[in-house]
């Protein structure tokens, strides 16, 4: 019988564990204690690296998220695949919670919360839409749906990724040489890079100085791909009027830390896209029944490019 063990930090592991054996009734499914016998398979979420040094004949190991940092830091047999979620319910939540942030920024809908406190009635005008360009940076499974959904909006969306993409409505720049042109062409940033080696501290004084005047960044990624102190100083000079920030560097964040109280940034306590735990089920039986086929899955981690 395919033994398949359960080692996800900080969550509920009962209702995952009743879905995994409702799911799929020919495995053996387990919460992973220490000295348990080794698995075929792993369900898993920031294990500790104890659990790979006990499973070095593993198959797989599913992420139960899209972002795979917390598990390239750890030392995991080459021949162990390593599955992440893709969607699996995040790209509609992704879409929902950029749009939001977007149109909020776009319709002054922060100055109308404040003044109503005051009982003032002021209306402003927002700008023209083609003042308002977006760059989504990372155009994958959760960046292309959310540039989709920007560009019914009628914004201008600028996309920037790794390697070339071409996508219907959206102007595409790829690769570090273009990254200039690409910031040049941006008011609104999101963020939605995996993080790697490459893409930590990328946002910085450097690149985000480059951003048109009035600009707003949304980090929806990793709190790692912010320098902190930077974003604060261009928001405090003017050049930025606003962040909406659901990654930190810390989590959760600091009650210390100054994005608590800044008047231009928006706090959300990582909830853009939530592992949705039915959908996330389903998508892992699925992949491994694929596997155990011997057939290729959707989701698969390049350890090389680190996502
Ligand atoms: P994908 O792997 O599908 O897409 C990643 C995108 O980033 C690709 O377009 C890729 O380029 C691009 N990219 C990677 N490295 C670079 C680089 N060095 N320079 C430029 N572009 C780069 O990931 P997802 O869309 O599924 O998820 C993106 C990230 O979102 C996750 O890694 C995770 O950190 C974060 N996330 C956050 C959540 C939250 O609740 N806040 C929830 C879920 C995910 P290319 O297409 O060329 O490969
Ligand atoms: C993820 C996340 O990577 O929740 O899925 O951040």
């Amino acid at each position: 019988m395919t033994r398949l063990a359960f080692c996800c930090t900080n969550t509920n592991a009962d209702p995952w564990l009743d879905g995994l054996r409702a799911a799929l009734p020919e495995a053996d499914v387990s919460l992973w204690r220490s000295g348990d016998p080794v698995a075929d398979y792993a369900v898993v979420w920031a294990p500790p690296q104890d659990f790979f040094d006990q499973q070095p004949g593993l198959k797989a190991a599913f992420n139960i998220g899209a972002g795979v940092d917390a598990l390239l830091k750890l030392q995991i047999a080459p021949t162990t695949l390593l599955v992440r979620l893709d969607d699996a319910g995040m790209a509609a939540q992704m879409a929902e919670y950029v749009c939001h942030a977007i149109i909020r920024a776009y319709r002054g809908l922060d100055h109308y919360a404040a003044i109503a406190q005051t009982g003032r009635w002021q209306p402003i005008e927002p700008p023209a839409r083609t003042d308002f360009p977006v760059g989504i940076m990372g155009l994958g499974v959760l960046g292309a749906r959310v540039a989709q959904a920007v560009r019914q909006f009628e914004f201008p969306v600028n996309g920037w990724s790794r390697t070339a993409k071409a996508l219907d409505g959206i102007e595409c720049f790829h690769g570090r040489a273009q990254l200039p042109a690409f910031l040049a062409a941006t008011r609104v940033l999101v963020c939605l890079i995996p993080l790697t080696p490459d893409t930590r501290g990328i946002l910085n004084r450097h690149t985000l100085a480059q951003l048109r005047p009035g600009g707003v960044v949304i980090n929806v990624a990793r709190g790692a791909h912010l320098v902190d102190d930077d974003l604060l100083a261009l928001l405090d000079s003017g050049h930025l009027s606003g962040a909406t920030l659901d990654v930190f560097h810390t989590e959760p964040l600091p009650a210390d830390h100054p994005f608590w109280r800044h008047p231009k940034v928006t706090v959300t306590p990582h909830v853009s896209a939530q592992t949705l735990r039915q959908q996330s089920i389903t998508q892992i039986a699925q992949k491994l029944r694929t596997l155990e086929r011997g057939e290729a899955v959707a989701g698969m981690v390049d350890r090389a490019s680190g996502y």
